[in-house]
Parts: C-alpha cells; structure tokens; sequence
C-alpha cells in the first residue's frame, strides 16, 4: 500500500457508479455531507450507442451485452458535465467507484500503452477506442452459460463445493462462466485478449492509467477466486480457460489504492496530481458500505421490484441452493451475504388489487384486521418464477391453519399473508447463508409503509431503521473513498466504523413485539416443508 500525503485542506471524495443503465457520481465532503451528484443516462445521453436500458439483449433471448466504449463515453461526458458546473476538481482527494457485478471488460495488447499514453486536448473514447478485444461486453443480465456452469459443477465437485470454494454455485451470470463461454466459442477473441477486468477495475484503469486491480469483494462473484485465501483459485482457473491469472491480473482488498490519477485527469479537469483512486468494487458491495453496515449481524432489506437481503457477517456459510458469499467490502476479515428474491413489490401489488383497496395505507389497515400469524394460514405467490428458492411454478398457492391447500383466504388474510410469507423466507433463506440479524435496516418503496416495517420486526426479532437507498451505491463508493484515502494516510487498515463515526443515524421504525416473534418462529418449520412441496 502506498502512503499518501495531500495539502488539500477541505477535500473532497468522489464515489462514481457506473451501473447497467447510466454512469452516477455522490461526492461528499471530509464530514460525510453529500455536497453534489451528477448522472449520464446511457441510452438518453448516449444514443449512438443504441442500447435499451444501457444494453443489447440478442435474439437468442439469453445472452445480453454492453459496449464497453460506451462506459469510457460516459466518464468523458459526466467529467464534462462536472467542469460545466463549476466543480472543484481539485479539491478531489480521492475517488473511488462501483460497477455493475459480474460483467468483463476485455482488453488487447494495445490498452495498456493507450491507457498510460493518454494526451491531453482530446476525449477518453477517441484514444480508447481501439483497445478492446470484445466489443460487446457480457454483462450480468446474460444467462447464456448453462452448459459452462453444470461443468464447472461438475468438474470441481459439484454445487456445493463451488460455492464452499468460490462464495456461490455455478451461476450463468458470474464472470468465470462467461469467459469460459467466449473462450470455447471465440478462441481468437480470448487469444487476443492480454487483460480480462471487471466493469469496475475498468473504470478504475480508466483513472490511474493501467491495469487496476479486481478488489476481493467483486472479485467473489466470478466463480474464479476463493473467499478463503482471498486469491485465484488455480482449480476454478483450469476448468475456465488457459492463460487465466495472466490476463485477470492483480487481487487487492477494497480498501487499498489502486494509485493516483493520472496526468490527462490532472491537465484536462484540474485534479490534484495526489488524488488517490482507491480500488472499485462491486453494486452490492458498495451499497453496503453505503448503507452503512459495518457489524455482523447490520443487516438491509431492500424492497423493491425485486427484494434483496444483504449483510456482513463474521464467517461464511456458502449454500449452493441460495445466495451468495462475497468477501465484505470495508473489512477484509469478514463477509457479506446476500439473497436475491425475484417477487418483490410487483408481487406485493399484484396481492394489494386482489384486495378492493385503493392505496397502501388502506391495504395496511386492512392486514390489521387479520392477526398476528393469519390464524396459521400461508400463501405463497410467485408471479415470476422465483430464485430463492427456486420455484417454477408460478401462480398462488394458499394453505388454511391445517395445512391443505384451499381456493381462497378472507381479503384480509390475503392481504397479511404475502407479507408475512416473503418476511418469513427472509428468516429462513438468509439463517442458510449465515444472516442473523441483530437490526434491519429497510430500504426501497416498501419501506416507508408501517405495516410492512412492523411484520419485517416482529418476523425477525429485531428493530427496524429506516434509510434513503437512492444511489447507495455511489455513496457507498465515496465512503470507501473516505476509508482507503484515510487507511492510505495512516499506513494501516482503520475500522470503517471510525471512518462513519459522524455520518448521522438512521432513524428506528420498530420495535419488535417479542409475543409475535415467538408466534412467527412457531410457524418457520410448517412454513419450510409446505415451501418445499410446492418448489417441488
Ligand atoms: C448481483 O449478483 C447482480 O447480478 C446484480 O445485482 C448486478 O450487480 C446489478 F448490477
């Protein structure tokens, strides 16, 4: 690690994200106070480029792609935007960023010459714009590696030894399955690749000039690198792709400096030649740093079109049939996990017109008529098919208090029912991987509605806060900026709990009823078997 000196006196930290659909900047200041934000849609500000949502989805409806050029079109154009207003560039005393998961940057022998040779006086994109060797790069909405995944599977164990191995099973979107992909089916491309980074070392290259390194905690969702020892794993590399750990380059934990921003930065916009570039990371990884949840057991729930379930924890606990274990981003000791749920608001929507109400609060009002427990009846609705577990089968299935399936529940079970389902597959799915928590911090559109906070404490056990969510990621990537800048500066990791001292609380919603938890933990095991039936 570099030690770094600044005699910039109020500085300033910048946490770019550069996600699926437009490239988002939070800077915030020495006390944590965002002072600006600033965004580049891709397909609105960057049309050329012709994406839908920043990608291309192919005919073969599963594989799914984003030019890479256009990622570099968008640091030029979002800087451009910063100078325009007046942004104190120099002020900037280190940056770092988040990038969408999974997805590769593949670059030639060319790229790393471009990369440190850039001048002064003309774009990024006009003097990077020969150095990929894949044009399109695979992002993670591409599901077109079944075949790569069952034979890492199959070649390392099976399911569960990939993940005790790599954080999580084969999955189609992780990088290694899709670089075993390109390799099988386009040998000259992968031959004249000389550097495989991850959207977010990319972005990072982009800032220091070079190769950047892939921090450990993006780096566990490629299927390539062991959460234990931290580094590639040669058994996950072999059944890649020859030549692997040349191209993928350097491991760094999160925290570290990648290095200083290079001269175009300094003589274009006016950085400080000392701002440092501590390393990216990953989506995930960055909005639990932005949501702050730096003590196993601080756990988030994130209601949205989907609902996400993500948190620190001291030791990992890998389980090929749900989730997923990344190295945590601000503690290069511990954890995260984290479980995807694919019915989240639209099916909490969809119950709610089940229902004759007119909003939520009235749909809330309504879950209170029924009690605590919904008198043992359970729903479960998938309208998509859903990932944790996974089911199918999709369409309503209803089980009155003993146990048999019936057509329908009273509006008022209806309406409680979905919500104490998905809280109680929380519970169960996320205990699996290792999520205990100690509080809840709820996040997304669902989250300001008291009905839903107080089913979400009572089911867990826990007090409920309540957070903004918007742009986590980004925070979370100035943040991190904050703690690499500061562990550079004193030659020592510092807990990032010191670094958020003065970042202001977030505000409880709920204290759980102990009498309704114990109802609830009564009902995990009638809840698991009849989940179990209908996933099948
Ligand atoms: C996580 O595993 C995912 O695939 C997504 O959340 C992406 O990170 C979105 F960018």
């Amino acid at each position: 690690m570099t030690t770094t000196k600044s005699d910039i006196t109020e500085p300033l930290f910048v946490g770019l994200d550069s996600s699926t659909q437009g490239l988002k900047t939070v800077i915030i200041d020495a006390a944590l106070n965002v002072t600006g934000e600033y965004g580049v849609n891709f397909d609105e500000d960057l049309p050329e480029f012709k994406t839908e949502g920043g990608v291309h989805h192919d005919e073969d409806g599963l594989t799914v792609t984003s030019p890479p050029l256009m990622w570099v079109k968008a640091l030029d154009l979002l800087l451009r935007k910063m100078a325009d207003d007046g942004f104190p560039f120099s002020r900037v005393a280190a940056i770092s960023g988040s990038g969408q998961q999974h997805g590769s940057v593949w670059l030639n022998d060319k790229a790393r010459n471009a990369l440190q040779g850039l001048k002064a006086g003309s774009t990024l994109a006009s003097q990077l714009r020969g150095i990929f060797s894949l044009k399109r790069s695979p992002i993670w909405m591409d599901s077109s590696t079944t075949a790569q995944c069952e034979d890492r599977e199959m070649m390392l164990g099976g399911a569960q030894a990939v993940a005790e191995l790599t954080g999580s099973r084969a999955y189609e979107r992780f990088t290694g399955n899709q670089i075993a992909k390109i390799y099988q089916q386009d040998p000259r491309s992968y031959d004249t690749t000389e550097h495989i980074a991850l959207v977010s070392s990319f972005m990072a290259s982009l800032l220091i000039g070079d190769y950047a390194p892939i921090d450990t905690s993006d780096g566990s969702g490629m299927n390539l690198m062991s959460i234990r020892s931290k580094q590639w794993s040669s058994g996950a590399l072999d059944c890649t792709a020859p030549g692997l750990a040349y191209r993928l380059g350097e491991i760094a934990a999160s925290h570290e400096l990648a290095g200083k921003v290079q001269g175009y930065f300094v003589e274009e916009f006016g950085f400080d030649p000392g701002c440092d570039v501590v390393v990216f990371s990953g989506d995930n990884p960055n909005s639990l740093a932005g949501l702050r949840l730096q003590h196993t057991g601080d756990i988030a729930i994130s209601l949205g079109t989907s609902d996400t379930v993500f948190g620190s924890l001291a030791e990992p606990k890998p389980s090929a049939d749900e989730g997923h274990i990344f190295v945590n981003p601000v503690d290069p000791d511990a954890y995260m996990a984290m479980i995807c749920y694919k019915n989240g608001s639209l099916t909490r929507e969809y119950v709610r017109d089940l229902c004759s109400v007119e909003s939520w609060k009235e749909y809330g009002d309504l879950v209170d008529t029924s009690p605590v427990g919904n008198e043992g009846q359970i729903g479960f609705y998938i309208r998509e098919p859903e990932i944790t577990p996974t089911i199918l089968n999709t369409g309503v299935h209803r089980f009155g208090g003993n146990g048999q399936e019936v057509d329908s529940f009273s509006e008022a079970a209806e309406a409680r029912a979905v919500l104490e389902g998905q809280f109680l597959s929380m519970r169960i799915h996320g205990s699996k991987i290792g999520l205990a928590p100690a509080t809840i911090l709820a996040t997304g559109g669902a989250s300001v509605d008291p009905t839903v906070i107080r089913v979400m404490s009572d089911v867990f056990g826990v007090p409920v806060f309540v957070g903004e969510s918007a742009n986590s990621a980004a925070l979370g990537a100035a943040y991190r900026a904050v703690h690499g800048w500061t562990c550079g500066k004193e030659g020592k990791f510092i807990p990032f709990a010191d670094i958020l001292a003065t970042a202001p609380p977030f505000q409880k919603a709920a204290d759980p009823d102990m009498d309704a938890h114990a109802l609830y933990t009564a009902m995990l095991d009638r809840y698991a078997e009849l989940e179990n039936g209908i996933a099948g």
